[in-house]
């Protein structure tokens, strides 16, 4: 198969294509199953640095000497309890405050609470999971299934609006059995005018055309934004997929968001519209004219990206 005709038919969206690419070409003709998450119920622990970074930032980090920002995906499913040994290496007291999860009063991450950790301190956050269910009232319980977020609540004042402003945060996916997994996963924060503590520019994120890509979004400061992507789209729903011809979620590509709202979807990259530097901004005209945009980079599967070229007369 020549290149052109090989990604005209990635571009139909077609999965035979799709296998024939990662499996090589005696995978031909077979269906290519997405791969889905598992039923909850296990129980997982994982450590967690608050940081100082140079420039005068702070992060959190699962190492070390290894913070990021936005902080490290945590990813469980419904039914997981988590357990998070908690070290504060920085000069300042600091915590953990999840959204969406099931906590204990004393596990909130609020100094109220005492849920905080004095500098140079330890200590241990269980986060807990559950499936949706009936309740005895015969009501509908939801799960914890979602693209939720964790922070700092206290470094600046007892709403950590200091430590988010400086980094403490970050992504979580709770995932229902059956979910469909993604090949990669991009977190995308705005954070007052800057995106992932970047300002004027948001980063590259990178993807290959016909790959499965998961967007988490979340927003953080004082602002209020909307997330636009072009050449994509999603429903507006727990998931950002439809689960079938009769969902009647909105499908859209533009969504507003603002302080501690978080959200995700995933889009079969270039899906319907091809390979290329796609934009992904706050739709917001002056945060966008401020540098409130970055780049969905969807290249070719021998890594190309196709370039504006001006027609030669
Ligand atoms: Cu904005």
């Amino acid at each position: 198969m020549d290149r052109r005709s090989f990604n005209r038919r990635m571009l139909l969206g077609s999965a035979t294509v799709a296998t024939t690419f990662s499996l090589g070409p005696e995978a031909v003709g077979t269906v290519k199953r997405a791969m889905t998450a598992r039923d909850g119920g296990g129980v997982r622990y994982i450590k967690m640095f608050a940081e100082k970074l140079k420039g005068g930032g702070m992060g959190y980090g699962l190492a070390r000497g290894r913070a990021t920002v936005p902080g490290p995906l945590i990813e469980i499913n419904e039914g997981d309890t988590l357990h998070i040994e908690f070290e504060n290496t920085m000069d300042v007291e600091a915590s953990l405050h999840v959204h969406g999860l099931d906590y204990d009063i004393f596990e909130d991450g609020t100094k109220t609470t005492r849920s905080s950790v004095k500098p140079g301190g330890k200590r241990t956050y269980t986060w807990r999971t559950h499936r949706p269910g009936r309740r005895e009232d015969g009501t509908w319980r939801e799960g914890s299934a979602g693209y939720w977020h964790y922070h700092d609540h206290v470094v600046g004042t007892d709403h950590g609006t200091l430590g988010i402003r400086k980094g403490l945060y970050g992504p979580v996916i709770v995932r229902r059995e059956g979910d469909l997994l993604p090949d990669r996963i991009h977190t995308i924060v705005f954070n007052e005018m800057m995106i992932n503590q970047m300002e004027h520019a948001g980063p590259d994120l990178l993807a290959t055309v016909g790959e499965r890509v998961e967007f988490v979004m979340i927003t953080h400061g004082d602002l209020y934004h909307t997330f636009h992507l072009h050449g994509h789209r999603w429903a507006h729903n727990r998931t950002g997929l439809l689960t079938g011809p009769d969902d009647p979620s909105q499908i859209i590509d533009n969504r507003i968001v603002g302080p501690g709202d978080s959200f995700g979807f995933q889009v079969i990259a270039g899906e319907g519209s091809g390979p290329g530097a796609w934009m992904y901004h706050c739709h917001v005209q002056r945060h966008a004219d401020h540098g409130m945009a970055g780049l969905f980079i969807v290249r070719e599967p021998d890594g190309s990206v196709p370039r504006y070229e001006p027609h030669q007369h």
